[in-house]
């Protein structure tokens, strides 16, 4: 997991003078203060600084430990030490916030300030400041995580099946009724969660008021180095970049599904079924390629396949990612990583399945969290995942409160990044294909790519259009579900398949919602990566088209990517990302420059095409 920040339990005994004096208002009661309590300075604010980093170390590492050992090992009594270390971080952190919050009229210098600041923003659930609540808030976020990571669903032929399991069938079956199967058996895990999310959501709001936020959305939106509601219109804005694309997209892949499953099943002006998309969700579409794969244009290699024949396992799937990061001049990762990492899914026992990458000390202690798949797919995920260990390592000699990504964008870009060179001709140099498709093959590698990327990013823009909408009270708890049904539509032009009971729940299916992990950032990353790998390619002096450049062994590219990665969050995300792509603000360009013949061709195929929904 990636801790956005270490929170303590410090009541600094200095603290507490200095804040009571900030609150006086009349000239003489201020000038009583001034003989107890004098007014704040700037070295007041490191003295807390200070003193309040030695905290976040030592508390960081406890909390880390103990949820690394709940959801490596799901019980009551892991569930039970996960949730205290939690109650009492999110307790220090609401106190570091409020106490930082002191210093918002001292003139401190700009790094003061910004450290100052990542306290107050340092809580993603912060507590309201009453201890059964916070206890209740603690507890609710550990049951809801154990309810995901436990999840299973048994068929109507008796056969109990994993969320593994059923992510495998979704990819690989083309039976409308199995699929549907799987697609309503998933969510069965979700309706009792309901009760507990919307009590968490309460009490996340009760806390962020308590910051002097509107709502907790508000409190997630301020994170971006600008106010939040001009947050709110860029990813609008962004959107509005991608969505023509998103649309021609959308448009070819209903006709083919059309063809595959009939119009009756999948009517051609009407949402996508949500269980034909060949993922649990609906979030990306590269598993249904092959039944969308234009004619004559195919590259004629499956990753997957490749990975079999080639004898690759899991880890053998990690160190190939490992070394494209080395091939950078990265160093590779510390001996503790094999030794303490989860790779496979144990059998006996319930672990939190859904990769994450960890930082349990901020030094070395780098690991990853996952139940690999041999598949492409997951290959991809390995990247991912070890882009934020490369990131934290990257960062690790900034001061604790810049121990983090750029914005969180950022975090979830870099290993995404890496993926997007591995390329036919990368492919080749570590021998998993022979030979390199020539570029009559290109629209097939694009329409590839496009099901995994562009298909994602409504998905990526909706989760929180929903829960901002949860936290605001726009959505009520009786409107959860078929709010998120019209969010879906809206945005991906998908539905669901069949009419939902009364008592769906179908937000909690989906594993940063039970988990309250922020998902606008992978949207960001989405289009961040584009930007990235672009940059990238330059400084590399790649000359192929940008979908074929791979900065494989670049170690140019590699510094250029360090350069950005150290400075961790100790500058507003704008001059990091300017630091590599030469711009302040983050555009789409790069990701339609990126997909321009693919958009080409879509166009040209869905003529007289009903496109819409
Ligand atoms: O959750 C993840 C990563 C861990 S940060 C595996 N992703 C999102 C998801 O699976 O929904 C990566 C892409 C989007
Ligand atoms: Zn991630």
């Amino acid at each position: 997991m990636i801790r956005l920040f270490k929170q303590t339990s410090v009541a600094l005994c200095v603290l507490a003078s200095l804040t009571a004096c900030n609150n006086e208002s009349t000239t003489q009661t201020q000038q009583v203060q001034k003989q107890v309590a004098p007014a704040l300075t700037a070295k007041d604010a490191d003295a807390f600084l200070i003193a309040t980093e030695k905290e976040l170390i030592a508390l960081g590492i406890e909390g880390s430990r103990a949820e690394w050992i709940y959801s490596n090992f799901i019980t009551d009594d892991t569930a039970a030490l996960s949730a205290a270390a939690n109650q009492k971080s999110t307790e220090a952190g609401v106190r570091f916030a409020m106490s930082a919050a002191t210093f918002d009229d001292v003139e401190v210098t700009a790094t003061q300030r910004r450290k100052l600041n990542s306290l107050k923003q340092s809580l993603v659930m912060p507590a309201p400041q009453n201890s059964a609540k916070s206890a209740e808030l603690a507890k609710i976020g550990s049951e809801l995580g154990g309810m995901y990571g436990k999840g299973t669903y048994t068929t109507k032929a008796g056969k109990t099946l994993s969320l593994g399991d059923m992510t495998s069938t979704m990819a690989t079956s083309r039976d409308y009724d199995e699929l549907l199967e799987m697609w309503q058996g998933w969510r069965t895990i979700s309706p009792e969660m309901k009760p507990l999310f919307v009590r968490q959501s309460e009490l996340g709001n009760e806390g962020a008021q308590g910051l002097g936020y509107k709502d907790l959305g508000a409190m997630w939106r301020s994170n971006y180095d600008m106010p939040a509601d001009d947050f709110a219109k860029e990813l609008d804005r962004l959107w509005g970049q991608v969505k023509p694309l998103y649309d021609d997209l959308h448009c070819y892949v209903r006709s083919e599904l059309g063809e595959t499953y009939g119009v009756d099943k999948v009517p051609q002006d009407q949402p996508i079924p949500a269980h034909l998309l060949g993922n649990m969700w609906a979030q990306s579409w590269g598993n249904i390629y092959e039944l969308v794969a234009p004619e004559n244009a195919d590259p004629g290699y499956d990753v997957t396949e490749q990975l079999a024949a080639n004898n690759y396992d899991e880890i053998k799937m990690v160190k190939g990612a490992e070394t494209f990061f080395t091939s950078l001049g990265f160093d590779a990762l510390p001996e503790t990583f094999w030794e303490r990492s989860l790779f496979t899914k144990p059998e006996d026992r319930d672990v939190v399945c859904h990769a994450s990458a960890w930082d349990l000390d901020a030094k070395d202690d780098i690991r990853i969290k996952m139940c690999i798949q041999k598949t492409g797919e997951e290959f991809n995920v390995i990247h991912h995942e070890l882009g934020h260990n490369f990131y934290q390592r990257a960062y690790k000699n900034q001061p604790t409160y810049f121990q983090n990504s750029a914005n969180d964008g950022f975090h979830e870009a870099i290993g995404d990044t890496i993926a997007l060179s591995v390329t036919p001709k990368y492919l080749k140099e570590i021998g998993l294909i022979d030979t390199i498709p020539d570029e009559s093959k290109d629209i097939g590698l694009l329409m590839k790519m496009a099901l995994e990327k562009i298909a994602f990013i409504p998905f990526g823009l909706m989760v929180d259009q929903w829960r901002w909408k949860v936290y605001s009270g726009e959505i009520t708890p009786e409107n959860y579900n078929t709010a998120w049904w019209e969010l879906r539509e809206k945005y991906q032009g998908v539905a669901a398949p069949v009419d939902r009971d009364a008592n769906a729940f179908d937000p909690g299916a989906k594993y940063h919602v039970p988990g309250g992990v922020p998902y606008s950032r992978y949207f960001l990353a989405h289009i961040q990566q584009f930007e990235f790998h672009k940059a990238l390619c330059e400084i590399s002096g790649n000359t192929d088209p940008i979908h074929r450049c791979s900065i494989y062994n670049s170690k140019e590219a590699g510094k250029a990517l360090n350069t950005m990665l150290e400075m961790g969050s100790s500058q507003p995300w704008q001059k990091a990302y300017k630091v590599l792509t030469g711009s302040e603000q983050m555009n789409a360009t790069a990701v339609l420059d990126y997909f321009a013949p693919l958009q080409v061709w879509l166009k040209e195929k869905n003529k007289g095409k009903q496109c819409g929904f």
